[in-house]
């Protein structure tokens, strides 16, 4: 993977990574009451009130370059808002306040709380599009995958970098229509299938730590917001990632043109998908292989979040108490 290195004095403050962590603990704790309620978008509002809210007190001057979508359709979090108390650092904000909202109001794994914070202009903006992705954690050789090979073919040569079987390489695919011919490629190998109903930003990540996730492999197409928030964090342990966005239609290629997109075709490595000094923080929800669901207990709340920085490449898992939070009218 090409090495990314950022000016002196260009790091983001990395006492930030712990307002990452504030933000999204927020956010997991008011959507996690609406868990298993059915009401999805219930469960949203409530992540994204909380995750503005948080946000707004942080001392940064922040951009909302990945958010609920555009000023006319998404009254907070806006592409294009200004966010923090504008005293501090200039930086990119990318957010998914609730990823997973149907996995939150259904009450089943994998639904996580997600924002990365990036030195400003170094987050691709990604239009609400789809995006073809594939993704391995890092130790294996660049080129080791490839967007545009056979899905057997990857799991192959996947399997042949580990110096393993192909039967034990496990790959995660987005359970959709659309997909149904790559599982049975992917199959043919031998390779274990892990089908998932939504959620693919924890889904890229899971390959970063395979012998707990028994992911290693992540291909198919999802949403492209959630692919730059992947990759911010796969970029700060090294992962591999390449995407292509799919515009279908002159709409999509003009609307993307106006975000900055100029090449509709280009195929993005994870450092053009984030190129920049980033950190992630993720906080669990519901149970998940990545990070626990929040956890009420009698007199406090538990959360557990990672967060990632990419200056050092350290992973940080915060299991947090919290006493107070409850106790307030906006909690
Ligand atoms: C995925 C998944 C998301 O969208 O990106 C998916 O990770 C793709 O869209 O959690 P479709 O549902 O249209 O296939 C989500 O499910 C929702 O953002
Ligand atoms: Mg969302
Ligand atoms: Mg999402």
């Amino acid at each position: 993977m090409s090495k990314v290195t950022v000016e002196p004095g260009k790091f983001i403050e990395r006492i930030l990574t712990l307002e990452l962590v504030r933000v999204t603990e927020r956010a997991a704790v008011a959507s996690a009451r609406w868990r298993g309620r059915g009401d999805k978008n219930a469960a949203d509002q409530a992540a994204v009130d909380a995750m503005r809210r948080e946000l707004g007190k942080l001392e940064i001057d922040g951009t909302v370059v990945i958010g609920e979508g555009e000023r006319d359709e998404a009254p907070m979090l806006f592409i294009g808002e200004n966010i923090g108390t504008k005293k501090g650092p200039k930086v990119d904000i990318a957010v998914d306040p609730l990823e997973g909202t149907a996995l939150c109001a259904d009450d089943t794994p994998g639904a996580i709380c997600v924002m990365a914070m990036a030195e400003s202009g170094t987050l691709l903006h990604a239009p609400d599009a789809y995006m073809q992705k594939i993704a391995i954690g890092p130790g294996y050789p660049d080129g080791t995958v490839d967007l545009d090979a056979a899905p057997d073919a990857n799991v192959l040569s996947l399997a042949k970098a580990k110096g393993v079987k192909p039967s034990e390489i496990g790959v995660l695919i987005l359970d959709r229509p659309r997909h149904y011919d790559m599982i049975e490629k992917v199959r043919a190998t031998g390779a274990r299938v892990r089908l998932i109903t939504d959620g693919d930003v924890a889904g890229v990540i899971y390959t970063t730590r395979p012998s707990e996730t028994g992911i290693d492999l992540y291909m198919g197409t999802g949403a492209a917001p959630e692919g730059v928030l992947a990759a911010s964090a796969l970029r700060c342990v090294g992962g591999q990632m390449q995407a292509r966005l799919v515009l279908d239609t002159p709409e999509k290629i003009e609307r993307a043109a106006k975000m900055g997109v100029s090449d509709p075709k280009r195929r993005y490595q994870v450092t053009d998908l984030a190129s920049g000094d980033v950190i992630v923080a993720a906080t669990g929800v519901t149970n998940g292989p990545l990070v626990s669901g929040v956890f009420f207990g009698p007199d406090y709340i538990e959360t557990e979040t990672v967060v990632y920085r990419s200056a050092t490449g350290t992973v940080r898992r915060i299991r947090a108490e919290h006493r107070e939070m409850g106790k307030f009218h906006f909690d």
